[in-house]
């Protein structure tokens, strides 16, 4: 730790497992939404298309638990080390906002945010002009949904090439809560690994990533990022 100081730029690199201890489920854990339904027919273009209405349901069910979830010690104790290490940043895989809602900032949403709207045609934020069977539509008629990216869709212009070029140049990667199988935010890690970083992993389990990182600590979010930050506080004293 004492290689570092306060002017080191910390990467915090976050999947659906920081959010489990807010009672959020995972995807592709045991209990995850992948065991119980099909992630082409609820996470993808084609399944919107073909049954829209399925589709907003997860969504708005998904909404409101998180809506009544609260961010919980991993969150927060993010908020200390960017107060600590004014160079960190949170890029998160997470489309559930709780990041900003512990005070986190600056956060990068590589998935887009499940709060904001967007509409499916012209990709214009979203503004419903009318409702047809519950399915709200903007003024050019297409059909509003999730302003999350979906598999086979692109992420928000330009984020990854900024994630990987931030990735490339920091001192310390920390990858939470992340199977590390969805790419392209699965590179990451290894970018940050390539070019000399530090790659700490926190997971209740092992992941891709697991064999190469510096640090692997085999924990919940909520239990070691409080005595990881106790660490680096001492260390820097
Ligand atoms: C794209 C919607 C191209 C948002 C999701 C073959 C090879 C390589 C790539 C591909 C390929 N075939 C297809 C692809 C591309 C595909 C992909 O990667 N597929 C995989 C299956 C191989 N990727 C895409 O389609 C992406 N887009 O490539 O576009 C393109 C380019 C240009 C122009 C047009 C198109 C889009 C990917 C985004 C997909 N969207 N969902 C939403 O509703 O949330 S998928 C879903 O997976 C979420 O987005 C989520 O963010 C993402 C990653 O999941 P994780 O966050 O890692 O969660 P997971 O459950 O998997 O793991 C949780 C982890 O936490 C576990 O390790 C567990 O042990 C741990 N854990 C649990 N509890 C705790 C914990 N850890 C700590 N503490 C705890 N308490
Ligand atoms: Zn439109």
């Amino acid at each position: 730790m004492d290689r570092f100081n306060r002017d080191s730029h910390i990467v915090f690199f976050t999947g659906a497992g920081i959010s489990a201890e807010s009672g959020i489920s995972t995807f592709r854990d045991p209990d995850g939404h992948w065991s119980k339904y099909d992630p082409m027919k609820l996470a993808s273009p084609k399944g919107f298309r073909d049954d829209p209405e399925l589709v907003l349901s997860w969504y708005a069910s998904r909404r409101k638990t998180i809506i009544e979830a609260e961010p919980h010690a991993g969150h927060y104790t993010i908020t200390q080390f960017q107060k600590l290490f004014p160079n960190s940043l949170v890029i998160t895989q997470n489309v559930d906002g709780l990041h900003a809602r512990a005070g986190n900032d600056p956060v990068w949403e590589l998935h887009g945010n499940i709060h904001r709207e967007k509409c499916n045609t012209c990709g214009q934020e979203g503004n419903s002009q009318a409702v047809e069977d519950g399915i709200h539509h903007c003024r050019c008629g297409g059909m509003l949904r999730p302003d999350v990216v979906w598999f086979g869709e692109s992420l928000p212009f330009g984020l990854i090439e900024k994630s990987l070029a931030t990735a490339g140049e920091c001192d310390i990667l920390f990858s939470i809560g992340t199977s590390t199988q969805i790419y392209p935010a699965a590179h990451l890690p290894f970018q940050a690994l390539e070019h000399g970083a530090y790659t700490i992993e926190i997971n209740i389990d092992k992941t891709p990533f697991s064999a190469h990182a510096d640090l692997i600590v085999e924990d919940t979010a909520g239990n070691a990022l409080p005595k990881l930050f106790e660490e680096f506080y001492a260390a820097l004293s």
